[in-house]
């Protein structure tokens, strides 16, 4: 009988996020980067998923990592950082995609700044969570499993 092979979840994370955890606690949570990236890893294990995460400071690095997404992987979770609210370059990678694409901000966007009211991503994505801090990962890969398996 053939193996199944587990299905790869993309987590990609904007500029700034790898600085989570030391500054702006009550905005972000008190976890690190590291505590999010091990409770992608846990929670992709439960629900079956090879959960691959990336984090990069430069627009270029996420366009890229949304590229290979598309012969890569099952899903996509991004969270765009301040690229989200100016980037038509990553709005352009993801509308390339056909799998399903959920968005996460570890604050309310929309209750912030009027600059972070809009989003580039939110159009091209299956749904979005907002203000659930590090919660918001692992209810987006809850989503992706309920998602995929249908
Ligand atoms: O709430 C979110 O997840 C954001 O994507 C976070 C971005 C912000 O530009 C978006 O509007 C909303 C900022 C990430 C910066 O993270 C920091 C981490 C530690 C200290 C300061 C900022």
């Amino acid at each position: 009988m053939a193996k199944s092979s587990a299905k790869t979840i993309y987590v990609l994370m904007g500029p700034n996020l790898n600085m989570l955890g030391q500054r702006e606690p009550e905005i972000y949570g008190r976890d690190t980067y590291q505590d999010l990236v091990k409770r992608c890893e846990r929670d992709g294990k439960t629900h079956g998923f090879k959960v691959v995460v990336q984090q990069s400071n430069h627009e270029g690095d996420l366009v890229t990592w949304i590229q290979d997404a598309m012969t890569r992987a099952d899903g996509l979770i991004i969270n765009a950082a301040a690229y989200t609210h100016t980037s038509v370059s990553i709005h352009d990678a993801l509308r390339l995609l056909s799998i399903p694409v959920i968005e996460v901000h570890l604050s309310n966007t929309l209750a912030r700044e009027p600059f972070r009211h809009h989003s580039f991503v939110a159009p091209v994505a299956r749904a979005v969570i907002l203000g659930c801090g590090a919660e918001g990962y692992s209810f987006a890969l809850q989503r992706l499993s309920s998602i995929l398996e249908n």
